[in-house]
Order: C-alpha cells, then sequence, then structure tokens
C-alpha cells in the first residue's frame, strides 16, 4: 500500500516540501515547489528511509496512521521531535528471557532474574515447562528450534491457527539472555526468521539483548541476523582474579562479541575497557575491573531496561569494544 502512495506521489504533482540538510521546511523552497521531481525529504520518502527528515514530527511522507508501524524513526527520537505513529505502532510486547546454564541460584542466574522479574519489562512470557512458572526460560543444552521457538511462537499466536502472521495481534518481539541464554537468544531470532510458521512479515526481533553471552562449547562467533531491529550487548573480556566463574567447567567466562553488519543498529559494551569507571548496579557499584560474569546483568540492568523502552540512559556506560 505504501509502495503505491509514494509511486502516486512520486508521478504526480503533489508538492509536500522539501528537506535540506537533514531539515523539514514546511513551506518548501522556491526551487523545490517549481522542481518538477520535488519530493519530500529529497526522496527520502519514496525510498522508505528513515532520517531526521523523514522522521519529523510535522510527518511530512504522511506515515502516520497508514498501516504501518514505523518504529526506525524511535532512534531520532533523542535529537528531535518525530511524527506520533501511535495508530500503527503495537501497544503489545512479549519478552523471552533466557538464563545461563546449569543452576537456577547461581549468582548470575539470580541477577538476570532479577531483571526479567521487574515489572518495566513488557510481556515476559513465563517458562512454566516444569510446572512451576519462571520469568526465565531454562535453556541449558535446550535447543533454540526444537525447545524454544514453539514457546515463542505460542506467546505471539493469539488467534491460536499454530502460526505467527497477520491475522495475530502485532506484538513487538524482545529476546534476552545470560551467558548460554545470551548465545541461545542470538540463535533463537535466526530460528525466529527462518521459521515456516512465521510469516515473512512478522519475523522482526525488535530488540535483542544480551549480557556477557558464552557457550564453553561453541564457536565464539554470534552473529545478529538481518531480522533483529535493534542489538545490544553487554559483557565483560577480561576475567578479574577470583572471578565467579573462576571454577566452573571450562571457566572462568568472558562475553562473546557480537558480529553485526555496518547497516544495523547494533552496540557491543565491553566493561573491561573502562577497568576504573565506576558502573552503577541494584546492589551498588562496581568498577569496571571488578565487573565479572555473574555481575554483568547487575551492571547492565538500567541501561538495557531503558534500551527495551527505546528510552536513553544518562548513566555511565562502558566503551563500544568496536
Ligand atoms: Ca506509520
Ligand atoms: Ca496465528
Amino acid at each position: 500500500m505504501r509502495g503505491a502512495l509514494w509511486s502516486a506521489i512520486l508521478t504526480g504533482s503533489f508538492v509536500l516540501g522539501a528537506c535540506a540538510g537533514g531539515e523539514w521546511d514546511a513551506a518548501g523552497t522556491d526551487s523545490a515547489q517549481t522542481a518538477q521531481e520535488a519530493e519530500p525529504c529529497a526522496g527520502a520518502c519514496g525510498a522508505v528511509e528513515f532520517n531526521a527528515c523523514t522522521c519529523a514530527a510535522e510527518d511530512p511522507c504522511g506515515w502516520a496512521g497508514d498501516g504501518y508501524c514505523d518504529r526506525d524513526c524511535s532512534p531520532f527520537q533523542a535529537h528531535q521531535e518525530i511524527f506520533d505513529d501511535g495508530e500503527d505502532c503495537p501497544d503489545c510486547a512479549v519478552t523471552m528471557c533466557l538464563s545461563g546454564a546449569i543452576k537456577p541460584g547461581d549468582s548470575g542466574n539470580t541477577s538476570i532474574r532479577d531483571f526479567c522479574e521487574d515489572p518495566r519489562l513488557p510481556g515476559v512470557i513465563p517458562d512454566c515447562r516444569s510446572g512451576r512458572c519462571s520469568a526465565t526460560f531454562a535453556n541449558f543444552m535446550h535447543s533454540p528450534r526444537k525447545d524454544l521457538l514453539p514457546e515463542l511462537i505460542d506467546a505471539l499466536d493469539t488467534n491460536g491457527d499454530g502460526r505467527v502472521g497477520d491475522d495475530d495481534l502485532a506484538c513487538e518481539v524482545n529476546l534476552v539472555g545470560f551467558s548460554w541464554g545470551g548465545v541461545n537468544a542470538v540463535r533463537l531470532a535466526r530460528e525466529f526468521r527462518n521459521s515456516d510458521r512465521v510469516s515473512a512479515s512478522r519475523t522482526r526481533v525488535h530488540r535483542l539483548l544480551v549480557m556477557d553471552a558464552y557457550q564453553p562449547l561453541r564457536s565464539g562467533l554470534m552473529k545478529v541476523p538481518p531480522n533483529v531491529w535493534k542489538a545490544r550487548s553487554y559483557r565483560h573480556s577480561i576475567p578479574r582474579e577470583g572471578a565467579c566463574s573462576a571454577s566452573a567447567p571450562f571457566g572462568p567466562y568472558s562475553g562473546w562479541p557480537l558480529l553485526c553488519d555496518d547497516w544495523q543498529n547494533c552496540r557491543d559494551y565491553d566493561y573491561s575497557l573502562a577497568p576504573d569507571r565506576w558502573f552503577d548496579s541494584p546492589i551498588g557499584w562496581y568498577r569496571g575491573r571488578d565487573v565479572d560474569h555473574c555481575a554483568v546483568p547487575r551492571v547492565a540492568h538500567e541501561p538495557a531496561m531503558a534500551e527495551l523502552h527505546d528510552e536513553p540512559y544518562d548513566g555511565p556506560l562502558p566503551p563500544l569494544a568496536h
């Protein structure tokens, strides 16, 4: 529908305005008004390109209320007013949390559970497979495709036909994972994209948040699939002496880097790169050098929560790894 609309605009005599230098000029310029090819935002509307002009509060492209959620305008909200797309964007979200390996009571696993039990987390899918429900999914040695994907699909299949398609309520999808679960969260995002039970129009993972993602038996390469709209990794790369995972099998653990293409909305934060900086957590402050595997979900608690709500975080953040 959007393509047809823009075809009409671009081939017709509409002059909706012009955009120069990234700023919307509602009145347009003389040259823009007279140019045959006058296009809103210099053609960026027709190209469905999200930038400061196309996302401006004046809605130069007419994208508000057009049946498509223009979530990709959200990053510009930190710098300017953007148009209100509330009519198109779903108010529904599901969040699936994957814990680390082995013991639910381990320090790191209790920290990721604290994060996932935070009432600010939208639509947490409970893991009730064992008869008792938890905010985090046990996934150690589980198959993302066979064991986790059906649970995610079930949560999104609001009309109960066994598939995720356009007849279901449009819900945003958030995946959160710590340690073993961080690696599995990335794998689950890929399985979601490839599943024949998910329509191509519904394969987007809106936010993928991983905390010190690590599995000793895999390659260390963690490529973010292209259906992920926003990916964030919080990790440490230099194990400290006496680290919580020092005596664990194949320990100590440190987080794998997140591998993304340049066009992806992706950040990989490494606390080890700021050894003397102090970071806040729900249980107190950590220096970068003291952040170990189990502490990552604590220092990442508030930054990750801000990312889940597409809000800026004004506290200290570690440097980006690359
Ligand atoms: Ca829209
Ligand atoms: Ca369905």
